[in-house]
């Protein structure tokens, strides 16, 4: 047994945790059963866009091996699973007039059916970047506000009619900062545009960006509104995003590195939760662009406001690293853009929680190892560097919650599988579960087994579940 060594504090029992996936990662059978093509299909086969030139057809299989997770997800113990529907099975065109796919419902409606079995909360994403190929050809997808947000909100609403009975915690959009910046500033996600010629034959990085951050909010905003208006009275269940964002902290406390490491919360999660929570874009955001920050019309400001209302919360990513001076506080992870440093990720909480005074779920948390570095399967379920990272990072949420009062009611590890890394392949795993990808096979690790242990150590569950029972068909 792994010891958890954390401070003697429970969370309440209705505390949500568990694992988090996304479709494109994990469910591979691109061609099965009517599905449309996403935009990451064709990218990812394209030269030079993936590390090991590998692409999603099958990932880890688990559009046909969705039992077997489910069984992966008891064996943990969690209370509830994030996963993403993938809006290309449900309407393989993408656009408001295109048909649904009953075929593509059937699947999420078994897989739902299959977690409340087994008495498991699903948590689902509704875009988690697999954007149907069809819009981004029709229109150039995110770029076109006027045609995406409508689209977007007839999708949502599809899945809002045919799960929502069902589904209780919904996530409209996975890291805007990600689809933005990494697919049309840097061109290194699908789908791929920038101004790097190099790289991409169109796009505009100093523009781009910053419109599609623009129709992410304002696509956000509007299914908020819809499920608000013709589904939470009677569904009753929540909805929020889930931003992503660095920790920063001043180098000293000179006002010049205090305003610097506030210019960079700015611009990425403030980019996003200022005009939904607090009603505007970060000033330094429009000082720094000018006329490329798109303006809300009145009206559209209006609904991303009520979108931010009382009794919404936001989900976020917490990866908590910083480089105040180019030095590392934390273990660098195998990835250039992620280290451990537990106590920047109990300092993001708690500015999160003062600045927008809302529950926070976090969507995601997770740790990133080379498939080289561990040679053997035996020494990949062996991952100490993982199990440290968690190790802190719980026992900072703990303090956070317990000490701080921050209203945090999930949490969720990134990822229940190795899976498909997106430009980085499948040579970076983050799994708490390994994957042999030759046949396919699962093997817990010592992290994904710490985790478990943790949250039943925990969460407080000598009181009754203040979850309402669900009754559903199996
Ligand atoms: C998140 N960054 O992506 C995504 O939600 C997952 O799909 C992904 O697998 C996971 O984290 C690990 O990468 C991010 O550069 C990718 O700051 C890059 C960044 C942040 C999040």
């Amino acid at each position: 047994m792994i010891a958890t060594n954390a401070p003697p504090y429970k969370l309440p029992t209705d505390f949500l945790w568990g694992f988090a996936t996304a479709s494109f990662q994990i469910e591979g059978a691109t061609d099965a059963d009517g599905r449309g093509k996403s935009i990451w299909d064709d990218f990812s086969k394209i030269t030079g866009k993936t590390l090991d030139g590998r692409d999603g057809d099958v990932a880890t299989d688990s559009y046909h091996r969705w039992q077997e997770d489910l069984d992966l997800l008891v064996q943990y113990g969690v209370k509830s699973y994030r996963f993403s529907i993938s809006w290309s099975r449900i309407i393989p065109s993408g656009g408001r007039e295109d048909p649904v796919n009953e075929a593509g419902i059937e699947f999420y409606s078994d897989f739902i059916d299959g977690l409340l079995a087994r008495g498991i909360t699903p948590f689902v994403t509704l875009y988690h970047w697999d954007l149907p190929q069809a819009l981004h050809d029709r229109y150039l997808g995110w770029l076109n506000k006027g045609e995406i947000v409508l689209d977007f909100v007839r999708y949502a609403k599809v899945c809002f009619e045919r799960f929502g009975d069902r589904v209780k915690h919904w996530l409209t959009m996975n890291e805007p900062w990600c689809i933005s910046i990494l697919g049309y500033g840097r061109g290194v996600f699908a789908p791929g545009r920038s101004s790097d010629r190099l790289r991409s034959p169109e796009g505009n990085s100093s523009t781009e960006p910053w419109i599609a951050g623009h129709s992410v909010i304002l696509s956000h905003a509007y299914a908020v509104k819809l499920y608000r208006e013709e589904f939470k009275a009677k569904q009753g269940g929540e909805i929020g995003i889930t931003l992503n964002g660095d920790w920063a902290m001043p180098y000293d406390d000179s006002i010049q590195n205090i305003e610097a490491a506030q210019h960079a919360l700015d611009v990425a999660i403030g980019w996003f939760a200022d005009p939904i929570y607090l009603g505007q874009y970060p000033a330094y955001m429009k000082q720094m662009l000018g006329d490329r920050l798109p303006d809300f019309t009145p009206e559209e400001l209006a609904v991303v406001k009520e979108a931010g209302g009382e009794d919404e919360f936001q989900g976020h990513v917490e990866y908590t690293f910083t480089r105040p001076d180019g030095t590392q506080l934390g273990t660098q992870a195998h990835c250039a853009w992620l280290q451990d440093y537990a106590p920047g990720f109990r300092d993001l909480l708690n500015y999160l929680y003062k600045r927008y005074r809302k529950p926070i779920y976090v969507t995601e948390n997770g740790f990133a190892v080379k498939d080289e570095d561990k040679k053997t399967v035996e020494e990949a379920l062996q991952d100490d560097d993982r199990v440290q990272y968690y190790r802190g990072v719980t026992s900072s949420l703990l303090a956070a919650v317990k000490e701080d009062g921050v209203d945090v009611r999930g949490y969720f590890g990134w990822s229940l599988l190795d899976n498909f890394e997106w430009a980085d392949g499948y040579v970076t795993r983050f799994g708490v579960t390994y994957v042999d990808y030759e046949t396919q096979k699962r093997y817990p690790k010592d992290s994904g087994k710490f985790l478990s242990q943790w949250f039943k150590e925990h969460v407080d569950n000598d009181k009754p579940s203040s979850i309402p029972a669900t009754i559903v068909k199996v």
